[in-house]
């Protein structure tokens, strides 16, 4: 790669230092000096909370080249310490207007207001803390990869999952002085599960022991992370809503990995049934017989990531919500397609809420209401991924449907976390959850079985028998490509 590649949007990103960025870092020697002390630690994380094994094999990864949204990536061999990460931010839009809240209409701001900067500071700890911490969660995964092609896609994830870690830590970097450098530092010392010092968020400390936990934080935590990013995107603060536009270009394809990886996993569970002569999914221990995750199993899962990433939206009704909304901070999901009056003032939002201990349907203040209208954005977002792999049972003629569980089942924010549940909302009493517990989670015993089949594959082109090849290709390459080089 040359040491400076002009996109055309004129955004030049510059190779030459230690850290690869796009702001012209050089004329600023400040942050420079600030990033280039903060990044041995990081180093040092990666190399100790980063993907176990592989970390000496080429790996044919992504690497942004650019922030044009036509041609921003090359692809590569790779080692992944040697990883291209910096700071990339998508164009500054000229002449941007604050699209909502109190400053709506108001130039975009280019420096922290002061009023707004602890607020500020908090949403940008809280998205840069999952991003390592999702990294942590993945980093035994390497090694039951089910074929090169995936175990590529793994590594392209966690080394993106890094360079976001470092628009947030440049955004703290510059904006936030010594309380930005301290928090930096927070956010290496930290660690996913950890009982001292855990990640901030419930559904960043939760293990993703094999692969299909892997596709379904991908299709449902990743998408958590779309909408946020969607929302503060929107921001006010110009160079958050910069960070975070270049962000969700990358976004993309780890929810690409989450949907099509699960429906690659469907996609096999159906042709070992076709194939086996089995009619009836329920019947467990006849498909598992085959070496393929039964269909009730998947729907567990989904269950268990989809209710852990509703979590990740926070409470019901949110005054913190509001008060990011109200100072221009972080606005809804697409904000500037919305027609609305965009101060939300008199609005009304319905939520559902448990009230005396039934669950009801209740018009809110729409600017308390904004987690959950962040949350049923991303229902709406998640049910097609839903759709896309109930059309590969329906193609098999499997008779099963593949849902999303209500969003009071197993929470343990907001309302319903005081409560259980069962995937269609009904309520239950502990005796009753703990009974039926193991029918909507999955189990220790399914914990088992999924890991029975967490098997390397190593052969270029070859796959677990538990999930099928993919349609295509990354960067068109062919289905023997070697996409890790595991003898180098
Ligand atoms: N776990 O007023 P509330 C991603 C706390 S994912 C633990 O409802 P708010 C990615 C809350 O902090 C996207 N604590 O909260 C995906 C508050 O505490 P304080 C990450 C929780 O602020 C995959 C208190 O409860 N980005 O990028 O309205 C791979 C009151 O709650 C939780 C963001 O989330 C929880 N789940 O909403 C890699 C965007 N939920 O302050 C990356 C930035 C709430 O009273 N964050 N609490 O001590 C936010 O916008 C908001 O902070 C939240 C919470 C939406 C998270």
């Amino acid at each position: 790669m040359s040491d400076a590649t002009t996109t055309t949007a004129g955004s030049t990103v510059d190779y030459s230092g230690l850290i690869p960025n796009n702001i012209d870092l050089n004329s600023d020697s400040r942050v420079r000096k600030a990033l280039e002390t903060w990044h041995p630690g990081y180093i040092d994380w990666w190399k100790q909370m980063g993907p176990d094994g592989f970390q000496s094999n080429p790996v044919y990864l992504r690497t942004a080249i650019g922030v044009d949204p036509d041609g921003w990536a090359k692809f590569g061999y790779v080692r992944m310490p040697e990883y291209k990460w910096g700071i990339l931010l998508a164009p500054q839009v000229e002449g941007r207007t604050i699209p909502f809240g109190a400053h709506r209409g108001e130039p975009a701001w280019q420096e922290v207001p002061g009023e707004c900067r602890a607020l500020l500071r908090r949403l940008v700890v809280i998205q840069g803390d999952t991003e390592p911490a999702s990294v942590e969660q993945q980093r035994h995964l390497g090694r039951t990869a089910p074929s090169l092609y995936d175990m590529r896609n793994l590594f392209q994830v966690n080394v993106e999952e890094g360079r976001h870690l470092w628009a947030m830590v440049y955004l703290l970097q510059k904006y936030f002085g010594r309380d930005g450098r301290e928090e930096a530092e927070e956010l290496l010392r930290r660690r996913s599960g950890d009982a001292d010092s855990p990640r901030m968020l419930g559904a960043f400390n939760e293990a993703t022991p094999d692969w299909l936990s892997f596709f379904m934080f991908t299709t449902f935590t990743d998408r958590d992370g779309k909408m946020q990013l969607e929302a503060l995107a929107q921001s006010g603060f110009d160079p958050l809503s910069r960070t975070c536009r270049f962000m969700l270009t990358e976004e993309a394809h780890h929810m690409f990995v989450g949907v099509t990886g699960v429906g690659r996993v469907v996609e096999a569970t159906c042709k070992a049934m076709r194939a086996g002569g089995i009619d009836d999914p329920t019947d467990i221990e006849r498909v598992r017989a085959l070496g393929v995750i039964d269909l009730p199993t998947i729907q567990k899962k989904v269950n268990l990531h989809f209710s852990l990433t509703l979590d990740l939206f926070g409470n019901e009704i949110s005054t913190n919500a509001a008060n990011a909304f109200n100072t221009s901070l972080k606005g809804r999901f697409r904000e500037d397609k919305l027609t609305d009056d965009h101060l939300l003032t008199g609005a009304t939002y319905p939520v559902l809420r448990l009230l005396d201990g039934v669950i009801v349907k209740q018009d809110v203040p729409a600017l308390n209401a904004l987690n959950m209208r962040l949350r049923d954005d991303f229902i709406t977002d998640a049910a097609g991924g839903v759709q896309r792999w109930n059309r590969i049972i329906d193609a098999a003629e499997v008779p099963f449907r593949l849902c999303l569980p209500h969003v009071a089942f197993h929470r343990r924010i907001g309302e319903f976390a005081s409560v259980h549940a069962d995937p269609d909302g009904r309520l239950l009493d502990a005796a009753a959850w703990q009974k039926y517990r193991d029918e909507y989670l999955p189990s220790a015993a399914d914990g088992v079985f999924i890991e029975s089949l967490m098997r390397p594959v190593h052969e270029p082109g070859a796959f677990a028998p538990w999930i099928v090849p993919p349609k295509t290709g990354i960067d068109g390459k062919p289905g023997d490509f070697e996409y890790v080089k595991l003898h180098d």
